[in-house]
């Protein structure tokens, strides 16, 4: 057993947490009151939320970038150890990230027993493992200009192949039990590719990274409407993935990147499609107002994120095929420090778990088969409005977080401590 030493000390969250308390223990109380009125537990309810968790990606603790430019901040971490470390202090100060998600070959290190031991250490394990086709790496052999898995080049496709099997032999090392594929591949002139023999060939080399997979891994395939291509997307939409998944086998899955659909697309029915089918595989949470935007979980459309969480939990009521999807927070923190970010993140996307919990089924399901459509949407409503906060702050207090995460990340002085020590990130562009 790794012994585990966090980054931010222990006296400081108590501290904090003691002038905190005494309003949390009331607030709680009175939620509680209310909650009783209704039939509900709040101590259940904690239990519940105690025990949710989502990953955080690696690449989400450096600053992310648009085309046009990244404005990096001093102390941003540049390399996998320093994103260990700001990763162990979103999940010391939140208490439910203990997870996180690597993207190869960006996180490539000579000894992977050793990154999951450090890892272990600072309290994290590893989740699904991200493999990286999108970019060309220096010395390559093949470029990824013509496509990856569906190349119109062989050799390019099979080193794309290649890649993601010893993406799988990393994942192995780390403890991981899932490949997540998203390729950029596509077109943006009609007529540059073939539409229906590049998806031939996305299918065929797909299916040979899915013979890779050991007995208990899955292959999560992730879609995205557009972006870098402009014309056409290989696994384009939802419909694309779940085919793709259909003909590759039970342990292909679909990833759900909230934001890789077209506008306004009804994204909670997807997710209740897909998990009809057996085929929800995981999330990418994120928020967008435009297109791809990788803006932060729920601050554009926390409703949103609320009904996914609700067609989520009608899903654990009523599983089909091993129904386990994996959480994950995949954004681009442009403007903000990403540890605040994923702290402020991964609080709205367990208070729409928790409020979604909160639906009363018997009144919704009541309402919905006798075809009385105000009283389906208020039982909705009325989770939806509950203030979820103190059961949050309760759950982490308990399990030694912080009441208040962000006053005490800031408290920590943890930012500029590091930007002491940590080499500067260059200027430049890129989204991540
Ligand atoms: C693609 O836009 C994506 O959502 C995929 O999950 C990639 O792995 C990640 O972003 C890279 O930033
Ligand atoms: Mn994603």
């Amino acid at each position: 057993m790794t012994a585990t030493t966090l980054p931010i000390s222990a006296d400081l969250i108590a501290e904090a947490n003691a002038r905190d308390a005494a309003a949390l223990d009331e607030d709680y109380a009175a939620l509680g009151r209310k909650l009783e009125r209704s039939g509900i537990a709040i101590d259940a309810m904690l239990d519940r939320v105690a025990a949710f968790s989502v990953a955080v990606p690696s690449w989400g603790a450096g600053r992310g970038g648009t085309r046009f430019a990244k404005f990096p901040i001093a102390g941003e971490p540049t390399n996998i150890h320093e994103k260990l470390e700001d990763c162990a202090v979103i999940n010391q100060l939140g208490r439910n990230t203990p997870r996180v998600s690597p993207h190869f070959p960006w996180d490539k290190v000579s000894d992977y027993t050793a990154l999951r031991e450090e890892a272990a250490s600072l309290g994290l394990g590893f989740d699904a493992i991200n493999s990286n086709t999108f970019q060309d790496q220096p010395g390559q052999a093949h470029s990824y200009s013509t496509g990856s898995l569906a190349s119109t080049v062989e050799a390019t496709r099979r080193q794309a192949v290649e890649h993601n099997i010893e993406c799988i032999e990393i994942g192995r090392q780390l403890g991981s039990t899932d490949l997540t594929v998203w390729v950029g591949d596509g077109t943006n002139f009609p007529g540059q590719q073939d539409l229906a023999r590049s998806l031939d060939r996305y299918l065929d080399a797909a299916a040979d990274v899915y013979a890779a997979l050991p007995s208990d891994w899955r292959m999560l395939l992730e879609h995205k409407m557009f972006e870098p291509a402009f014309y056409s997307t290989i696994i384009s939409d939802w419909g694309s993935s779940i085919l793709a998944a259909q003909e590759l086998g039970p342990k292909a899955k679909c990833l759900v990147d909230l934001g890789h659909h077209a506008p306004n697309v009804n994204i909670e029915q997807i997710v209740a499609r897909l998990h009809r089918f057996g085929k929800l595989g995981g999330f990418h949470f994120n928020d967008s107002k435009y297109g791809d935007d990788d803006l932060d979980s729920g601050s554009i459309n926390p409703h949103q994120l609320f009904l996914v969480f609700n067609e989520l939990v009608e899903a654990e009521l009523h599983p089909r095929d091993g129904f386990a999807p994996s959480y994950m927070i995949d954004q681009s923190h442009n403007v903000t420090d990403p540890i605040e970010s994923m702290l402020s993140s991964a609080e709205t996307i367990a208070a729409c778990f928790a409020k979604a919990l909160l639906v009363d089924r018997e009144a919704l399901h009541a309402a919905q088969d006798g075809n009385d459509t105000m009283m389906a949407f208020q039982a909705l409503r009325r989770a939806y409005n509950v203030d979820v906060a103190p059961i949050l702050a309760r759950a982490r207090a308990q399990a030694g977080g912080a009441i208040d995460p962000l006053a005490t990340y800031r408290a920590s002085q943890w930012r500029p401590r590091k930007a002491q020590e940590r080499t500067a990130v260059g200027l430049g562009a890129g989204i991540v």
